[in-house]
């Protein structure tokens, strides 16, 4: 082995990235202690850590709003609207100071109180306003507009009550409100004066205007208020700050008074909480829609408030709506907000008096839409007697969007073609299959200028299967964004060990350009580079195994390989083939206790949503393969299964740079493209995966031999899912698979309720749709190389660099100057 660099010891190597001056830490100090006494109204005596969270963030939101007034004063040339159910920001108090450049004038500042950073950055709650990686992505967008200067606005809507709080009961998930406002948000500013009436339900009127048009006006029957409440989103070094918009529902009438001096207290509130419901609890379903009448109230609430305040903006700023989409770029985050399209149509033409042509231009040049998933589940669709009861309006102009893009279809000499009632029906904006129901990933696509897919194998996909024919009719619509990560939470915050080793190796303008992140592939041999580089990993796992210790009883040994899965549970993420491999282990481990095991921890963190009741059953096993393996003295050290409850954003924070091994196991072409894969691949996780989504291009990147790639692909997986009882010639031919199988099915794990999980064991043997028993040796064999591998340290270290090294592409500050450049035509 060659050496290409050496790595020199520095003396002292834990100086911080950020020095504070003394005068900055006085300054900051006194703002501290101000905010507390006279914002929260606390001494320092008697402040609970909450309160030091929040004096301290109210304190550098002080310091944020100097930067955003500057960011205000200036009218940009064009602007983002990112607008998206979903923002699963977390918290916030470590990404404002380290982008503002205080985390060492805060702690010094907080240290002079008597007060420990770290238990503040504790105190605050997780801003769990999202699912999973859309939400995620959405946050990680925000971040990243704001560090390279793209003037940008998010629009979302702020949940009373953010994604439930998971614990186990007996090992089942059991679902808990989460209280995330519970004592307000020190980062938000209320805007009562930016408010705005939605209305629902009612009439359409018609009326004969002089020229020979028909107008039409609806008069809607309910009405709800959206107010505006803003949380700042600060770039790094402060430069921008943009702002994420989150709408509040509130009613017009927030008791009725005669109801209520009547002696009806309840009654007289009613119309409030039903106004008010609107923006009290996310929908907890991910991967599947939610399909009732409260979430599409929620859709079409933050998408009309959202485009009601941008236009005014517009017209305000520049006088004419006819302009707005050379000043406005609206990116619709899946097909949540795809009511936009005829919501916009409809301000342009009843609120501004545009032809419908001239409508159609601005709209269709104006928004453009994000596709997250293929799963046809998850395709968003809404009965048209829904629609026609709740948004009227729209409804009409849905059927006239799709009459005249219909007629298109004969216009190009398409009805020629044999198969042209098929065309039309694919193509309509209406699926009449199975009762007539809107297709919102049509209208969305229709509507829009450009269409992404989010990696480049998804991206292929949505243009052969689920828009295909859409696709044929314009084939430069449809583009690809490979998402990202921002690296200033996932690397410099998350992990600051590892981003000062980088730092010190290659310079602090990593910390500007993750593409010198490149320099340390010459490290990876080097003995004291990896030395440094295994001692940062290793104190991350000392400290996770404190926390599994805490949360969980468990007691793992911090000098094993930590296998990591940690996403929503869902069968086509297959957890289920990770805890069959590990059942499988088990029978390995017992039937040759004195071979020399590599030694695992297994760690599982996910939330399943409350309906899916076959994700619930897998978590279930999970933990009770983990009670049986944990309490077997055979076994000792050499496996353990650790399922962690309630994984969220401040969790993945945790988790994240402690592990070794990345599990990213999905059957191919299943998962969009996921971006926990590279969290934990910049950390220097290795990962063990299927190509799929963006799995392929970290291979591309880290190269294939610092990836384990197992199972088939995509195209493979399309043709074995079409040929008969595939699952159980895998079985037949595995015998490694049969007997975990069947010690599962057994009851061994279950010895109260021995049937307990059939459901799994039957499903697998006879349906099996994600062909879980079809990768299982290859996932087998992978998982022993990865053994080895582990076995020879020099390698398993040389690899981790390499992953950290090459990373860099995927940090979300190139998707957002890619979606700047190709889709939104700004300049970054
Ligand atoms: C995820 N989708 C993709 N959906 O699964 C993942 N769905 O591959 C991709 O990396 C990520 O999006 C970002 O592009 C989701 O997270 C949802 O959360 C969701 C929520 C509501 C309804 C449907």
């Amino acid at each position: 082995r060659t050496t290409h660099a050496t790595f020199r010891e520095p003396a002292v190597w834990d100086k911080p990235a950020q020095p504070a001056s003394g005068d900055a830490v006085a300054d900051l100090r006194e703002a501290i202690r101000g905010k507390l006494a006279y914002a929260i109204g606390k001494t320092p005596e008697t402040a609970r850590e909450r309160d030091w969270f929040a004096a301290t963030a109210l304190a550098l939101r002080d310091r944020i709003v100097d930067a955003c007034q500057a960011t205000d004063a200036s009218v940009p040339n064009k602007r983002v609207y990112y607008l998206s159910l979903e923002f699963l920001i977390g918290r916030l108090l470590s990404d404002a100071m380290n982008n503002l450049g205080l985390v060492e004038t805060t702690r010094a500042a907080l240290q002079s109180l008597g007060v420990d950073l770290g238990t503040v950055e504790g105190a605050e709650p997780d801003a769990a306003l999202g699912n999973g990686g859309l939400g995620r992505l959405a946050a990680c967008f925000m971040e990243s507009m704001a560090s390279i200067g793209i003037p940008a606005m998010g629009y979302g809507i702020r949940y009373d009550h953010g994604l439930f709080r998971q614990t186990f009961e007996d090992g089942w998930q059991r679902e808990a409100p989460e209280t995330w406002l519970a004592e307000g948000n020190p980062w938000e500013f209320a805007r009562p004066d930016a408010t705005y009436t939605i209305g629902f339900g009612g009439h359409v009127t018609m009326a004969a205007v002089s020229d020979g048009v028909i107008r039409r006006h609806w008069y809607p029957a309910e009405t709800v208020l959206a107010v505006a409440h803003d949380v700042p989103v600060v770039g790094w070094k402060g430069k921008t700050v943009n702002t994420l918009r989150l709408w509040k529902a509130e009613s017009e009438a927030p008791v009725e008074l005669a109801q209520f001096n009547g002696g009806d207290h309840v009654g007289a509130v009613s119309a409030r909480m039903r106004a008010e419901a609107i923006s009290r609890v996310l929908y907890p379903s991910d991967s599947s829609t939610a399909g009732q009448e409260l979430r599409l109230r929620q859709e079409y609430f933050f998408t009309s408030a959202s485009l009601q305040d941008l236009v005014r903006r517009h017209v305000a700023e520049r006088g004419d709506v006819r302009s707005l989409h050379d000043h406005a770029a609206i990116q619709l985050n899946d097909t949540h907000p795809a009511i936009a399209v005829p919501e916009l149509m409809r301000i342009l033409l009843e609120d501004h008096g545009l032809q419908w042509e001239d409508a159609w231009h601005v709209t269709t040049n104006t928004l453009h839409y994000t596709n997250h998933t293929l799963l046809p589940e998850a395709l968003e669709t809404w009965p048209v007697e829904l629609m026609e009861r709740l948004l009227p309006r729209h409804m009409q102009i849905i059927y006239l969007i799709n009459w005249m893009h219909l007629e298109e279809q004969g216009r190009h000499g398409r009805q020629g073609e044999t198969n042209f009632a098929a065309h039309l029906a694919s193509v309509s904006l209406i699926d009449e299959s199975q009762g007539r129901r809107v297709r919102m990933g049509h209208l969305a696509f229709h509507g829009a200028r450009r269409v992404n897919g989010v990696s480049a194998l998804h991206t292929d996909l949505m243009r052969s299967t689920v828009f295909r024919d859409l696709h044929a009719l314009d084939g430069d619509k449809i583009v690809n964004k490979t998402n990202g990560i921002t690296f200033r939470r996932w690397l410099h915050n998350a992990n600051p060990g590892l981003t000062r080793l980088a730092v010190e190796a290659v310079g602090s303008g990593v910390l500007d350009d993750p593409g010198l992140l490149r320099g340390l592939d010459a490290f990876a041999e080097d003995p004291a580079f990896v030395k440094r580089y295994a001692a940062a990993r290793f104190s991350r796992k000392q400290a996770l195994a404190e926390i599994i210790a805490e949360r969980t009883g468990i007691e793992v040994d911090p000098s094993a390989l930590f296998d990591v899965q940690i996403k929503r549970i869902h069968e086509y993420k297959r957890q289920l083939l990770n805890v069959i491999e590990t059942v499988a282990l088990y029978q390995a481990i017992k039937a040759e206790p004195h071979k020399d095991w590599t030694p695992r921890v297994k760690i599982f963190g996910g939330k399943a949503a409350p309906s899916y009741s076959q994700a619930k059953l897998i978590i279930k096993l999970a933990l009770d393969v983990a009670k049986a393996v944990n309490d077997d003295p055979e076994v000792a050290d050499r496996l353990k299964v650790v399922f962690l409850p309630n994984y969220s954003v401040s969790l993945a924070e945790a988790i994240i740079p402690a592990a070794d091994l990345s599990e990213q196991i999905s059957t191919a072409g299943m998962e969009a493209s996921g971006t926990g894969n590279m969290k934990l691949a910049l950390n220097g996780a290795l990962t063990v995966g299927t190509l799929d989504g963006a799995n392929i291009e970290i291979r591309d990147h880290v190269g294939a031999d610092n990836i384990f790639i197992f199972g088939l692909d995509a195209a493979g997986v399309q043709a074995r899912i079409t040929e008969t009882n595939y699952a159980q010639k895998a079985i037949q031919a595995s015998p490694r698979l049969g007997a975990a199988l069947d010690m599962i099915a057994s009851g061994r794990f279950s010895p109260d309720e021995p049937n307990r999980f059939r459901p799994l064991t039957d499903d697998l043997r006879h349906r099996d749709q994600y062909l879980l028993t079809v990768d299982f040796d290859d996932y087998w064999r992978a998982q022993r190389q990865i053994d080895a591998a582990w076995k020879d340290q020099a390698r398993w270290w040389a690899m981790a660099i390499r992953n950290t090294a090459r990373m860099a592409w995927f940090s979300s500050d190139r998707s957002m100057r890619e979606y700047a450049e190709e889709i939104w035509r700004v300049q970054v």
